[in-house]
């Protein structure tokens, strides 16, 4: 893995050692559920909950179940993403995929077990007005105008022309909505005003967006061995480096990291963290 800022090591750490704690292996759903949310990830999500968190003065660690929970969906999203009637992938976190080593049906109840466990965990870490707060913005960002309208269209455009209105459409939803709402998540744990709330969401929908585009560069020039995953795996598919060529895809990651950091400037230096978030993001080789 590349080598992240000593900050971001600290934050994977402390969300890592929450994720073991919450997701017990015992039985084999159980294992199935902690063989791929455990496994080696930059957790780059649950960063930028705590980076928000941080920013708007919270409490050190209140943010974690809350990372936990972002990364629990996540963890979710690659299961399902990965099975047969998705993307049909292999390779996961340098791993086999979860259906490959449990099986289909388990790794569908992992999925569910995982986003389950994603909002049992803010109910029981936060009184009750943040935590439906938290569990609406989670939903939204995993309903039909995020992860699943995204992965919906993204399925139903496979092997089809889409221009780029769609193609950012698919990718705001797949990507861009689960980054929004973990930094908007760690700014609601700090109990941070409106207006900052709103700056955050903005850096982070962009800084997913500009994430993506560099998933999709790593796909056509990533190492496997650092990634963790297949390369290729898009050839079907209509992403930003198909659409942009290598060169353009990498401009547009450039650029959509500059306008994230746009969002960033009402809040002056205390925000360098996520200024050097957007830096490894654009820079990143995993
Ligand atoms: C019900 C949760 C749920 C989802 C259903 C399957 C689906 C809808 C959405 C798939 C969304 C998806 C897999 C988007 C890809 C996003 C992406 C860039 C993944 C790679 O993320 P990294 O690089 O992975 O942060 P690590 O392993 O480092 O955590």
């Amino acid at each position: 893995m590349m080598r992240v800022p000593a900050f971001f090591a600290e934050h994977q750490q402390a969300v890592e050692a929450e994720l073991a704690r919450l997701i017990v292996p015992g039985d084999p759903v159980q294992r199935s559920m902690a063989y791929t949310a455990l496994a080696p990830s930059k957790r780059v999500r649950a960063v930028l909950t705590l980076l928000a968190a941080e920013l708007c003065g919270g409490a050190p660690g209140r943010a974690v179940p809350a990372a936990c929970a972002v990364e629990m969906i996540h963890a979710a999203s690659l299961i399902l993403d990965d099975l047969p009637s998705m993307d049909n992938a292999a390779l996961r976190r340098g791993r086999r995929t979860n259906h490959l080593e449990f099986s289909e049906a388990l790794a569908i109840l992992a999925a569910f077990g995982l986003l389950n466990l994603a909002y049992g965990t803010m109910a029981r870490s936060y009184d009750p007005p943040l935590a439906s707060r938290l569990s609406a913005l989670l939903s939204d960002a995993v309903g039909v105008h995020g992860l699943i309208g995204g992965q919906a269209t993204d399925l139903l455009a496979t092997e089809q022309q889409i221009d780029f209105e769609m193609l950012e459409r698919i990718h705001r939803g797949k990507t861009g909505a689960l980054f929004s709402a973990s930094a908007t998540a760690g700014a609601l744990t700090a109990g941070a005003p409106a207006d900052a709330v709103a700056s955050l969401a903005a850096y982070a929908k962009n800084l997913g967006l500009a994430f993506q585009i560099v998933d999709d560069l790593l796909d056509v020039e990533g190492d496997p061995a650092e990634t963790g995953k297949a390369i290729r795996q898009d050839v079907k598919k209509t992403t930003f480096v198909s659409f942009s060529g290598v060169e353009g895809a990498r401009q547009l990651a450039i650029e959509l990291c500059e306008t994230a950091d746009r969002a960033l400037v009402p809040f002056g230096q205390p925000a360098n963290r996520l200024r050097e978030l957007s830096r490894f993001v654009a820079s990143r080789g995993c």
